[in-house]
């Protein structure tokens, strides 16, 4: 281990606890027993999310319990494993039985990866959690910590041909990179110890940071591929898969007023055929698995060992550990990344309905009965169900004596929204408050009154037809993908954003800082004098991404590693 960007010095202590975990048992087995606390005690708290769990409490009540001098409520959040996100209708039922009657919060969650989570489920449950899960044929391995994380593909369901060769890739990629220790099976699913004595791929400790991994099939961005640290851009000949375009080193994620850390789009490696897709993701895994700071857990992600050794010499590793050479990239351009919300026809003539599930959250609300809808449309639905990257829920495959059942179910229960905007279907949100311990501002609960404040701008403007691609996220980990919208808040305290602006519609460029700390107020204000500028001036199908760079506004972000913060 002497390349790279691993000269810091001394170990990270996740890197301790990572060797030291025997293959990731730790001793959660018997932490689980422990009933002084709803918690996971040292290590356990850590190793849990390798197996797809992270401990929380709800930030709403710690106050209040902890004048009570209760301990927090201490429970998980489950993040399940569905490489491309599909997911059959019996498998659903069981996921929506689980939510209703054992979490605090009765919700799935669906994620900007495209899988969904559970809030709240306390200690004595999660065990029966993930045997449910199991019986139907869904785990939660590896969709946390060190590992390569749950894998995005393009749900694109009416190229069908194309996007199923696609998702094979992915759930290939998905299972290529697993961790290999059966500690997962022991402990949740009473398996026998089988004894581990090697990581072939993620090596004895694992990588160095979480890593991100899609299947994208172009002109259809949205997976966010510069998100991402490695990625597979599909290259086809007519609806036939030939190949892959290869960028890798994305990450959205920085630190407030650290400016060792930004966000980086993903560099181009160039085109390999099919049939070296698994070696060359195996070798990129491994690159970082040897080359990735293990020091400084804020430096440790690829982007970073790109930035340290350079992207060439980082190329050439892979080249040498895949045995293979990268082709000059194929042409490709990406033109879209928002998920056509309502019916569409599917080239098989199977009929596709997107389901604008604003948050991702689906629970029942008073007014609209998601969670029950969703329920309903699985009882009769004979196709699948696709979870979006932009959070949303598409019911696929339905035969045409069909659709209007299911269409029927989706209006009864407030899951097709006549009134809904252009632009609030453009906007998405992190989860943030009251779960995320990391938070530092309202995303999730602040993202429907937002966008109502922005569509009051777009139609004073006459520009209500349109969209900007608005994203929210609670802290600069940017887990709603602020850093790649057209207009970015990224939360810095309580009621505090930062304001962002100047990325573009479909992905391929980061937004910079207009506005540091600021409020709602100013925030809007900011929006509405741009907005009528962009409403006036606008070029001829100019998004209004592209509009405040042409105008210097702000610069365009072009290096970020050189250019983020100047
Ligand atoms: Fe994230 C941590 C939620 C996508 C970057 N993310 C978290 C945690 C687990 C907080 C924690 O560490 O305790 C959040 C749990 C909140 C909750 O209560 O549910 C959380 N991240 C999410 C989700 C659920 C947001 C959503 O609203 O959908 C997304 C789950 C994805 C999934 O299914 O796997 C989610 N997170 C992302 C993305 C976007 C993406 O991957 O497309 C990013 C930015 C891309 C990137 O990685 O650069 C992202 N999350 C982070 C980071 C910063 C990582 C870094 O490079 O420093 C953290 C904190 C960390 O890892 O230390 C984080
Ligand atoms: Fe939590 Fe921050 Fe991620 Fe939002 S961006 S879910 S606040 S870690």
């Amino acid at each position: 281990m002497t390349a790279g960007n691993n000269k810091d010095g001394k170990l990270s202590d996740n890197e301790r606890l990572k060797s030291e975990s025997d293959f990731l048992r730790g001793s959660i087995a018997q932490d689980l027993k422990d009933d002084v606390t709803g918690g996971f005690n040292g290590d356990n708290f850590q190793l849990i999310r390798f197996h797809g769990m992270y401990q929380q409490d709800d930030r709403d009540i710690r106050a209040e319990r902890t004048k009570q001098k209760l301990e927090p409520l201490h429970n998980v959040m489950l993040r399940a494993r569905l490489p491309g996100g599909i997911i059959a209708p019996e498998q659903w039922l069981t996921v929506d039985k689980f939510a209703k009657e054992s979490t605090l919060y009765g919700s799935i969650r669906l994620t900007t990866r495209q899988t969904f989570q559970y809030h709240g489920v306390l200690k004595p449950k999660i065990k029966e959690m993930h045997q449910l899960l199991h019986s139907v044929g869904i785990d939660s391995i590896a969709t946390a910590g060190d590992v390569n994380r749950n894998v995005l593909c393009t749900p694109n369901p009416f190229q069908s041909k194309l996007h199923m060769e696609a998702y094979e890739w992915a759930k290939k990629i998905s299972e290529h990179l697993l961790p290999k220790t059966h500690a997962y099976a022991e402990i949740w699913l009473n398996g026998e110890k089988v004894e581990t004595t090697e990581e072939p791929v993620l090596g004895n400790s694992y990588l160095p940071r979480k890593f991100k991994t899609t299947v994208a099939i172009p002109p259809y961005n949205d997976v966010d591929v510069h998100a991402n640290d490695l990625n597979f851009i599909a290259i086809s000949d007519g609806d036939r898969l030939v190949g892959f375009n290869v960028l890798v080193g994305g990450g959205l994620a920085m630190t407030h007023g650290d400016k060792n850390t930004y966000p980086r789009k993903a560099s181009d490696f160039g085109f390999i055929g099919l049939e070296h897709t698994l070696a060359v993701a195996e070798s990129v895994v491994t690159t970082q698995r040897d080359w990735g700071n293990r020091a400084n857990r804020k430096n440790a992600k690829t982007k970073y060992t790109l930035e340290a050794v350079g992207v060439d010499a980082f190329r050439e590793e892979v080249e040498k550990r895949a045995g293979v050479k990268f082709e000059e990239s194929r042409p490709y351009e990406f033109t879209e990344r928002g998920d056509r919300i309502g019916w569409v026809e599917g080239v098989d003539g199977k009929f596709h309905l997107t389901l604008f599930i604003e948050n991702g959250r689906i629970l029942d609300f008073p007014e609209r009965k998601l969670k029950t809808g969703c329920a309903e449309i699985a009882k009769v639905h004979k196709g699948d169900f696709r979870m979006t990257p932009n959070q949303n829920l598409i019911v696929a495959g339905v035969a045409p004596e069909d659709k209007a059942k299911i269409e029927q179910i989706a209006k009864e229960h407030g899951l097709i929204r006549e009134e809904l905007s252009a632009q609030r279907a453009a906007s998405m949100a992190c989860v943030s408050l009251p779960t995320c311990p990391l938070a530092m501002a309202e995303a999730e609960r602040y993202l429907p009154s937002a966008v109502t404040r922005l569509e009051d701008i777009m139609k004073k403007h006459g520009v209500e037809d349109e969209e900007i691609i608005f994203r929210i996220t609670g802290c600069p980990n940017g887990c709603g993908r602020a850093m790649l919208s057209e207009v970015g808040l990224v939360g810095k305290g309580p009621g505090k954003y930062n304001l962002h602006l100047g990325g573009d519609a479909v992905g391929t460029r980061i937004p910079k800082m207009y506005k540091e700390n600021i409020g709602e107020d100013e925030i809007f204000q900011i929006l509405d004098d741009l907005i009528a500028k962009w409403a006036n001036n606008r070029e001829q199908g100019e998004t209004f991404g592209d509009f405040v760079i042409r105008e210097g506004v702000v610069k365009p972000v072009i290096n970020s590693a050189e250019d983020f913060y100047d």
